[in-house]
């Protein structure tokens, strides 16, 4: 039986110390209830009562060797196993990152965006309304009633009979002088819809910037001076001005206002086709119909107007040649500005 014991011990051992051993396996095989020391220690009832403490405590140090190893090997199993992960998962934290590819602003919210700055610098506030509109306040309001030709060269897409898409961004400034008193000063940055057909320069949906104040004694001087002020921020401190006679019903009088060209100083080039200057918005006195037509006295009150195309003037100062890049999000093209 001291024999068995010890056989047992040795080939337990050896078992233990093979490569990938199993260790529950082993744990059943001697020591589980159906296990060889188990067996062993069933048998003891036969021995004689001398030999039966002796063999007895063999047993109990067999047993107790077998569970030292088992342990030891499993802690030593786990060891390895998480020196295993730390090699494998070892992250070298002075690798240089992957750089995420970043967006960045299309060429017309930067234009929009300076514009705004420009504007809110000299205390304009930005108002926003509904691309829907009646056409209450895109026409009518605006001193362009039914049949009125201006309707034509505005014709925009209707939803219903008098629900259409507003032509201009003035509809919202109809609506701050419908709830607001003076003084007034604001800018209408947004998306207007016009019925033309896609061109280089011509596309059914683009971007305006209008402008409106409205106080006691505006004058077309106020006018003149702050377009000159906002027009050397966008174009540069020597950029002069220049108003030629128009028409717009929503105005009186009403001028198309140009800048110096700022490529050739106004010397004359490509940019400006020769002629030194260059168109950049419409504007003018508001006419006292839009002002009755909003319940502002034009006898107490008065005001200027404003309006231009920001395609326009991103295509004017990016030299970009058609109006159809600024739609088409190729980022090739977008990536440029
Ligand atoms: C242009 C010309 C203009 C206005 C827009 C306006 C708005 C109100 C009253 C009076 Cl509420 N006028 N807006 C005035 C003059 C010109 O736009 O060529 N736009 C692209």
């Amino acid at each position: 039986m001291r024999e068995t014991l010890e056989r047992i011990r040795s080939t337990a051992m050896e078992q233990l110390a093979a490569p990938n051993a199993d260790l529950e396996q082993i744990r059943i095989q001697y020591l589980g209830k159906k296990g060889e020391l188990t067996a062993v220690l069933r048998g003891m009832g036969k021995l004689s009562a001398e030999e039966r403490p002796v063999i007895g405590q063999l047993a109990n140090e067999v047993r107790a060797d077998i569970e030292a190893a088992i342990t030891a090997q499993a802690e030593k199993n786990a060891a390895a196993a998480l020196e295993k992960k730390l090699v494998d998962e070892r992250i070298d934290v002075t690798m240089p990152g992957v750089a995420p590819a970043r967006g960045r602003r299309h060429p017309l919210a930067i234009i929009q965006h300076e514009m705004e700055e420009i504007f809110i610098g000299m205390g304009f506030q930005i108002a926003e309304g509904p691309e829907v509109e009646y056409d209450y306040y895109n026409f009518q309001a605006l001193n362009i009633p039914e049949n009125h030709p201006a309707r034509d060269t505005q014709d925009t897409f209707y939803i219903t009979e008098n629900i259409l898409l507003r032509s201009q961004t003035s509809p919202v400034q109809v609506h701050v002088m419908e709830e607001q008193r003076p003084p007034i000063r604001i800018i209408s940055p947004g998306r207007v819809y016009r019925s033309d057909a896609m061109d280089a320069t011509h596309s059914p949906l683009f971007h305006q910037l209008e402008g409106l104040v409205v106080d006691r004694g505006i004058t077309m001087g106020d006018l003149k001076g702050m377009l000159e002020l906002a027009a050397k921020q966008m174009f540069g401190e020597q950029t002069r001005i220049r108003f030629r006679p128009h028409h717009f019903p929503f105005t009186e009088p009403s001028a198309e206002v140009d800048v110096s060209c700022f490529a050739c100083g106004g010397k004359g080039c490509r940019l400006c086709k020769g002629e030194g200057w260059i168109e950049i918005l419409g504007a003018g006195m508001v006419h006292p119909n839009v002002l009755r037509n909003c319940n502002i006295d034009p006898e107490e009150y008065s005001g200027f107007a404003f309006g231009m195309g920001i395609e326009r003037i991103t295509m004017l100062k990016y030299h970009i040649d058609d109006i159809r890049h600024l739609y088409e999000n190729d980022v090739r093209f977008l990536s440029q500005f």
